[in-house]
């Protein structure tokens, strides 16, 4: 009945899997090829217009946009409940929601993409890497895919994603200083939004940004403790996948540090 196109490093579909794994939800996964750009593919793109993961399909209806899946996932499925009753604390999670899809998403492809799909794209034809490149429907995401191919961890959108980064530690920071968990005393959809952006932190071994936000820390330790997140996100990252990554992160620490201190 549900059916969700994904990868395991997406951040994006990392989100809507701890949705589906809080609600207990059976469902099947189509992995996509991100590296070679599978969802770039016409039969892709009737179902995904953006050309991105995650797509959920449930009841033959395609639903796209992680944030819409996962209040789509809360509105067919309320139980447990993962979104409060007031309207108050609802538009507290959208705040989140929002914007961890506008400002920390793009930022964590800019810290991701030079790491996991800059190698791959550099395997390729020059001529083939501008026709994938090209063919990304939207623009920002174009451009940003454009400096990132060319400049890898040196383009000035790997800056701009530390320091937005941290301003999210920060703001996070002051809310977890309150309150256990992002919207409240219970862990909610706002949590599991944010939870896959700690996972590209920790992936890469740069836990260390979180040093000066000690509320954010506990928050990270115990959301990695949840079943939810351990399956439907560490449980895909083998310990020879994660040393890898790790290996590669620690190799980049330089670069992400001087970034923290520009
Ligand atoms: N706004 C979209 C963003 C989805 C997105 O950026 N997905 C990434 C992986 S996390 C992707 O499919 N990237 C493929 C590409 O850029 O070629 C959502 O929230 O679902």
């Amino acid at each position: 009945m549900i059916t969700l196109y994904t990868h395991i490093m997406s951040p994006c579909a990392q989100k809507v899997r701890i949705v589906l794994a809080e609600k207990a939800l059976s469902w099947q996964a189509h992995p996509i090829d991100l590296p070679n750009k599978e969802n770039l593919q016409d039969w892709y793109l009737k179902l995904n217009p953006l050309g991105v993961v995650p797509t959920l399909v449930h009841d033959d209806k395609a639903i796209i946009e992680s944030s819409v899946i996962c209040e789509y996932l809360e509105d067919a499925f309320p139980q447990p409940p993962l979104r409060p009753q007031s309207a108050y604390d609802i538009a507290q999670i959208r705040l989140w929601l929002k914007h961890i899809d506008i400002k920390l998403h793009p930022s964590c492809g800019a810290l991701q993409w030079p790491l996991v799909m800059r190698p791959a794209m550099l395997e390729k034809s020059a001529e083939e890497q501008q026709r994938l490149i090209d063919q990304v429907p939207e623009q920002p995401r174009r451009e940003r895919q454009r400096h990132l191919l060319q400049q890898g961890l040196e383009a000035p959108d790997v800056a701009g994603a530390v320091r937005l980064y941290r301003a999210t530690f920060a703001m996070m920071e002051k809310t977890l200083q309150q309150q256990p968990w992002l919207t409240g005393q219970e862990f909610g959809l706002a949590d599991c939004a944010m939870a896959p952006y700690f996972q590209t932190v920790y992936q890469f071994d740069w836990l260390d940004m979180l040093a000066e936000f000690p509320a954010v820390q506990d928050w990270q330790q115990r959301l990695f403790k949840r079943p939810s997140y351990q399956q439907a996100v560490s449980a895909d990252f083998s310990p020879e996948l994660l040393n890898k990554l790790q290996a590669t992160g620690r190799e980049a620490w330089p670069i992400i540090e001087r970034h923290m201190a520009s």
